[in-house]
């Protein structure tokens, strides 16, 4: 088997990238190792900054979207009962965010992409990674446990594999640096059949720590509440869940409305990015380079914008000749991707409770909270990070 492009994954970054390819003629394969259900059904980010939606417009795929998301001009803080509107549009010139599931974009990705006649080798697990460092690169892939080895001959391969897959292991570990943060809790989430509790996204910080109210639909309702990262599910009946998620969001005279929980998981929270995002012929891009914990709600879009990146850089290649924006690919990407790493540690710190933290440290956080409501520069920051970071000033256009 052969193609231009060899992508690892079908998730966001994956998906994404061929449908930006095929809009510049070029040709990719997607080799994904779950069934096409399994990636449609894994619930997992909601909020897509303004950047992404008018992308998904812009390719083709924003009708569902446009008509079933959930188009947010702020958020809410919350801490000692008081709420706080953050008016994001108001601050960045009009610029708002969709709650859209995760999975209902791929959804979209993946439908739009195999009737155009893309490929998606749904079940295929990749196993190796070769030849990065010369012209010929290639990726070795099995179908199912017993299916026999077979390979797939590229130009380039891209690994957007997810944090846990190969390709960022595929670069020699004496030619990357890895930087890495775990944080002592983690967030419990669910998905309930209940009515809309409030208007727009919730972030409180209470004494008993964090909580997050989001949404998926007028029926259904997303909600993480912070939690010990080691904890047993088992140990969370939906009575105790219940309990902390009223006790961290309810006000005086306002209560969150309950429902039937059809979905609870726990997940860790880490901050880590590889530096750099490229070994010779091989670009990882997406959670294979960097994760950022959830609360600043950026990780998919953290996605979509390294592939915009190395779309453009491919075009040029392809195009023109160009070898410089994918010599660029990484330091490009980077310079984002620091900024919402930085984004999402500075949401993280300042809205959970944690026991490790000095009582100093924790007023520092309430100050840095008390100046988002007090001040037009810690509000306008807030706002410009969370809807998305002007995206073509610090990118080289391809043009
Ligand atoms: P993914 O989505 O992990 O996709 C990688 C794909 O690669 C496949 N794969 C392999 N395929 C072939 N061979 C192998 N050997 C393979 N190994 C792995 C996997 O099966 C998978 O399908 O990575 P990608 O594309 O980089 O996308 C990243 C995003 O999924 C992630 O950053 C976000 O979900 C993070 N995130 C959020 N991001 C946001 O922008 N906004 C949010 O509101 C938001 N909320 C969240 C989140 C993540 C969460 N969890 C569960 C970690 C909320 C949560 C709770
Ligand atoms: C979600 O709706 O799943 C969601 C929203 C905001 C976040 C994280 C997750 O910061």
């Amino acid at each position: 088997m052969k193609t231009q492009v060899g992508i690892v994954g079908a998730g966001p970054a994956g998906l994404f990238l061929a449908h930006l390819l095929a809009r510049d003629g070029i040709e990719a394969v997607n080799l994904e190792s779950r069934t096409r259900a399994a990636v449609e059904g894994t619930v997992r980010a909601g909020v897509l900054e303004h950047w992404v939606t008018a992308l998904m417009d812009e390719l083709g795929l924003g009708a569902r979207m446009r008509s079933e998301g959930h188009f947010h001009d702020g958020i809410t803080l919350q801490w000692n009962r008081e709420r706080f509107h953050l008016d994001m549009a108001g601050l960045t010139g009009g610029k708002r965010v969709t709650v859209y599931a995760q999975h209902e974009v791929l959804k979209d990705l993946i439908a739009a992409r195999l009737a155009a006649g893309g490929r998606i080798e749904f079940g295929a697990s990749v196993t190796a990674i070769e030849g990065a460092d010369t012209d010929a690169p290639s990726i070795r892939f099995r179908r199912g446990p017993d299916g026999a080895e077979e390979t797939l001959r590229c130009d380039f391969i891209v690994g957007a594999d997810g944090f846990h897959g190969p390709a960022r292991q595929a670069i020699p570990a004496s030619r990357r640096t890895e930087y890495q943060k775990i944080y002592p809790f983690g967030w419990l989430g669910i998905l309930t059949r209940a009515p809309l509790s409030w208007h727009e996204l919730i972030y409180a910080n209470q004494a008993d720590g964090f909580a997050l109210l989001s949404t998926r639909s007028p029926e259904v309702q997303r909600m993480y509440v912070q939690c010990d990262p080691h904890d047993d599910i088992a140990n969370w009946s939906d009575d105790r869940i219940w309990t902390e998620l009223h006790a961290r969001l309810d006000t005086d005279g306002w209560t969150l409305s309950e429902g039937a929980i059809f979905q609870k998981g726990i997940i860790p929270l880490r901050s880590f990015v590889c530096e750099p995002m490229q070994y010779g012929r091989l670009f990882i891009a997406g959670d294979a380079a960097h994760i950022v914990p959830p609360t600043g709600a950026k990780g998919l879009n953290l996605a979509v914008a390294d592939v915009l990146v190395l779309s453009r850089a491919l075009a040029a290649h392809y195009r023109d000749g160009r070898a410089d924006l994918l010599a660029s690919y990484s330091a490009t990407c980077l310079r984002r991707v620091w900024k919402g790493e930085r984004f999402s540690w500075y949401m993280t710190t300042m809205l959970h409770r944690n026991d490790e933290e000095t009582d100093f440290e924790r007023r520092i956080h309430l100050a840095d909270l008390d100046l988002v409501r007090s001040t037009r520069a810690s509000a306008l920051s807030l706002a410009e990070n969370y809807v998305g970071l002007p995206f073509d000033t610090d990118v080289p256009s391809a043009a």
